[in-house]
């Protein structure tokens, strides 16, 4: 599809928001009570063809929040930016900063990144986290590092036995475009984006891992299947090259690998993401640089991968959830989008390999993480200081 002919600003319009409740928190604690009112409006959103409608409820907030994800017991793990992870209930009780956190850099896109759990954490307790580490001489560069989730009885927790996994290589200056969103396969792979760091050509170049997206087993081995094994070192890590900053990687329901990346002036994307392929970036581009300089299209060589959705005006994608829950089942199979500079939340509809853009919902703030929840709500982070957590359900739930 391509979306730079349509209209969304007249889509968007047509969204509709009521308030419609106010809720009260009584938070009742061991040895001490607080009451703690909080006011939360939730918006009531109808869309252009009066299908899909859901109800926005704000939970709790967060500073600079960064990622999320749900624990067996239906509580969520959230990091912030700054370097804090917190365990927050479903009503929004927040535990304590949880200790085992390493430092991290923060500063511009950087800081702590993602948190997924191992495929078994039910058994073995392992969450992945990433983050950004500093080098010396004012380099850094994003790592993943495995750690043992320790729930306590206090409602916190903490990391023990933290392990760096893997390194971005090499560190370079600057602080945008690390990527480093974590995702693990159904077949036992773990999968993680890396972006290019600001530096353009390093993603064509096959002795760094910026720019790329990385296959690797979960002890950050390299599989001997990986399509540039045969090279060693940092190339054998390499699943698909000639990416510029993919933000988000998720698998659907085939446990086939999409990414959603965030282009330079226009053209970000959606692509599908196939074992060995380049995706063309810096080479080619359906945007171009902020400097002015034109990239030439992606049609233009089509020897690289194109996406298979692309934006001008961009969306920023963030993060991309495919959906499988109880509560939308009219959006089983699709995906959903987080935008930023958008602020929105787009639903993308599949059809075989091909993609499009079904609906945008407007949702005021830039909108960092999508999740969906235990029960099939679909759960977002506004990306922001005091930024909500904010649960969907459908209107008639
Ligand atoms: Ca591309």
């Amino acid at each position: 599809m391509q979306s730079n002919g349509m209209d969304f600003d007249s889509l968007i319009t047509k969204v509709h928001y009521a308030n419609i409740m106010m809720r009260n928190y009584l938070m009742n604690r061991p040895f001490f009570f607080s009451v703690c009112l909080m006011l939360s409006a939730c918006f009531l959103s109808s869309t252009a063809d009066g299908r899909s409608t859901f109800v926005t409820i704000p939970i709790t907030s967060f500073e600079k929040a960064w990622a999320m994800s749900f624990l067996p017991d239906g509580r969520l793990l959230v990091t912030e930016k700054k370097g804090r992870l917190l365990i927050v209930t479903q009503n929004g009780d927040k535990s304590e900063p949880l200790a085992g956190v390493p430092d991290v850099d923060y500063g511009g896109q950087g800081g702590f990144g993602d948190i997924v759990l191992h495929p078994e954490f039910a058994s073995n307790g392992l969450v992945y986290i990433s983050y950004v580490e500093a080098g010396e001489d004012d380099v850094r560069g994003a790592v993943v590092a495995r750690a043992k989730l320790i729930l306590d009885n206090n409602d916190g927790g903490q990391l023990e036995d933290l392990q760096i996994i893997w390194h971005q290589y090499p560190k370079v200056t600057g602080r945008g475009h690390f990527g480093h969103r974590i995702a693990f396969s159904s077949d036992d792979y773990l999968f993680i984006s890396s972006g290019d760091r600001q530096k353009f050509d390093p993603a064509q170049d096959m002795n760094q891992n910026l720019g790329k997206i990385l296959r690797l087993h979960h002890d950050g081995s390299v599989p001997n299947d990986n399509p540039f094994s045969s090279q060693g070192d940092i190339t054998a890590q390499i699943w698909t090259l000639g990416h510029r900053n993919p933000l988000g990687i998720a698998f659907d329901s085939q446990n086939r690998l999409w990414s959603v990346e965030m282009g330079p002036e226009g053209g970000d994307e959606i692509n599908l993401i196939i074992r060995g392929k380049n995706y063309g970036y810096p080479i080619v581009s359906n945007g171009n640089h902020y400097n002015g300089k034109k990239i030439p299209d992606h049609d233009t060589r089509t020897e690289f991968v194109k996406p298979k959705i692309w934006w001008t005006p961009v969306i920023s994608p963030s993060e991309i959830l495919f959906y499988s829950g109880n509560l939308f089942p009219e959006w089983v199979g699709n995906a959903f989008i987080a935008g930023l500079s958008s602020r929105s939340l787009v639903r993308i509809t599949f059809e075989g390999d091909s993609a499009s853009e079904a609906e945008r919902f407007d949702m005021k703030k830039r909108i960092r993480a999508v999740k969906q929840g235990p029960n099939g709500a679909i759960w977002l982070l506004e990306d922001r200081s005091n930024g909500r957590l904010l649960k969907l359900i459908p209107e008639r739930s």
